[in-house]
């Protein structure tokens, strides 16, 4: 069996992504996800332009060497954009190994450990009143861990003030229009006090109000400095969130320690770690509780079960950034990985059937994650066990669209 074409596809059934598809000359489809968040055509033409020629031809079923071939064998390696083309590619020969074998890829990593994957969600609300009937609307659907983001302007949900939208005459309020949509970045503006000052109200409002069954969750979004992360992170303890997602930045991990000898909040951190190397210093020197890296940013299935592995005797569990911006792809995998790792933690999940755009969603990608209450799980088919139907791919074609952009009140760049 060999590799007979390989093929990145910009698609925009609502939002920007980029679905991989690698075809077999015994006829057998792998489908991966190379969704980089407002630079796909990046990682799209590092597929079709670069790493497509050195595929044609070669054995699908040799994952780890077709991996190191295109990780090392580039000499320029790492970095969002080749390791994203890489997560696709990898992703897709991994459903074509299921393929090929008749089994979920779930099996091939050794097989369930759970009969599914715990998963969190996303809840914002402009005041305490607001977040919290989010969070109970929520737990009516099933759910039992909730991340919470309190929002100074409707739509920013990391604490900022949106100065404008990106889009001349759009009203900031107006969600109709996803972020990826708007040919502009939207431009927010954040301040540490008003954020810091702001959060342990907003926790000791949830507890008061929901109690201590709900997992609550919050994410910094690598906006603090290790004194502010650790300052909050000893603040929030009375709360007991789940855990505090990337308090810092990637290029300030080594900041946690101080986190970590000054309080007991559990931390989580990764989504901006783009390969095994970056994880090495966090896991090893127990920075952190929960690695959350994206299995689309750091080059697939095949790198994240190496760090889950790294992980497991240091007491780190894993918990796979799943936002929006993966596609249903992106998330099959996620959810396979959970269900064969021993030190899963908990998994993001976004329920696209409860988005504006979730026709055009289901007209593309078909099966995929399945929820019963808190729990994910895939379908026990071969592969990843999504489908995607490439005409109605097709029809969408990319729009360009950007991050939004964060500015401190004297217009300095802050991470978004
Ligand atoms: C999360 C993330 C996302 C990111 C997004 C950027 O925890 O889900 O922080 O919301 O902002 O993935 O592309
Ligand atoms: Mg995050």
């Amino acid at each position: 069996m060999r590799i007979a074409t390989v093929e990145a596809i910009p698609t925009s059934p609502g939002r920007n992504f980029t679905i991989v598809k690698v075809t077999t000359d015994t006829g057998l489809v792998g489908w991966g996800d190379a969704t980089l968040n407002g630079r796909e055509l990046s990682a799209a033409a590092t597929i079709n332009e670069h790493l497509a020629p050195l595929l044609i031809g070669e054995d699908p079923l040799r994952i780890e060497h077709l991996w190191q071939a295109l990780y090392l064998g580039a000499y320029w390696r790492g970095g969002p954009v080749l390791n994203t083309a890489l997560a696709g590619i990898d992703m897709a020969l991994w459903d074509i190994l299921g393929k090929h074998a008749g089994l979920p890829v779930y099996q091939l990593l050794g097989g369930r450990t759970r009969h599914g994957a715990n998963c969190y969600v996303h809840a914002a609300g402009v005041t305490v009143e607001r977040l919290a009937d989010k969070v109970r609307e929520k737990l009516a659907a099933g759910y039992r861990f909730v991340r919470v983001q309190l929002e100074m302007t409707e739509g920013s949900s990391y604490n900022e003030r949106i100065l404008s939208t990106g889009q001349p005459g759009l009203d900031p309020a107006d969600r109709t229009l996803p972020m990826q949509q708007r040919a502009l970045p939207t431009v927010g503006e954040w301040e540490p006090t008003p954020y810091l000052r702001s959060i342990p109200k907003m926790f000791a409002g949830l507890r008061a109000e929901l109690g201590d069954d709900v997992e609550l969750l919050h994410d910094a979004h690598q906006r603090l400095t290790p004194i502010q992360a650790a300052a909050l992170a000893r603040e929030l303890e009375p709360y007991h969130p789940f855990f505090f997602e990337d308090p810092v930045p990637p290029e300030h991990a080594a900041g946690l320690a101080l986190v970590r000898a000054t309080s007991t909040t559990p931390i989580a951190i990764g989504e901006l770690f783009t390969d095994i190397p970056t994880c090495v210093a966090p896991i090893i020197n127990r920075w952190l509780d929960y690695i959350r890296c994206d299995l689309g940013h750091i080059g697939g299935i095949t790198p994240a079960r190496k760090i889950a592995a790294l992980a497991e005797p240091f007491a780190v569990k894993t918990a796979w950034h799943g936002p929006p911006d993966l596609s249903p792809v992106g998330h099959c995998a996620n959810v396979h990985l959970d269900l064969a790792t021993s030190n899963f933690g908990v998994q993001e999940w976004t329920d696209f059937a409860t988005y504006p755009w979730a026709a055009k969603i289901a007209e593309v990608f078909l099966g995929g994650v399945t929820r019963r209450e808190a729990w994910l799980d895939v379908p026990a088919k071969p592969g990843l066990g999504i489908d995607i139907d490439e005409a109605a791919a097709r029809k969408y074609p990319y729009r360009r669209a950007y991050l939004p952009v964060v500015r401190r009140a004297d217009g300095s760049v802050h991470p978004w």
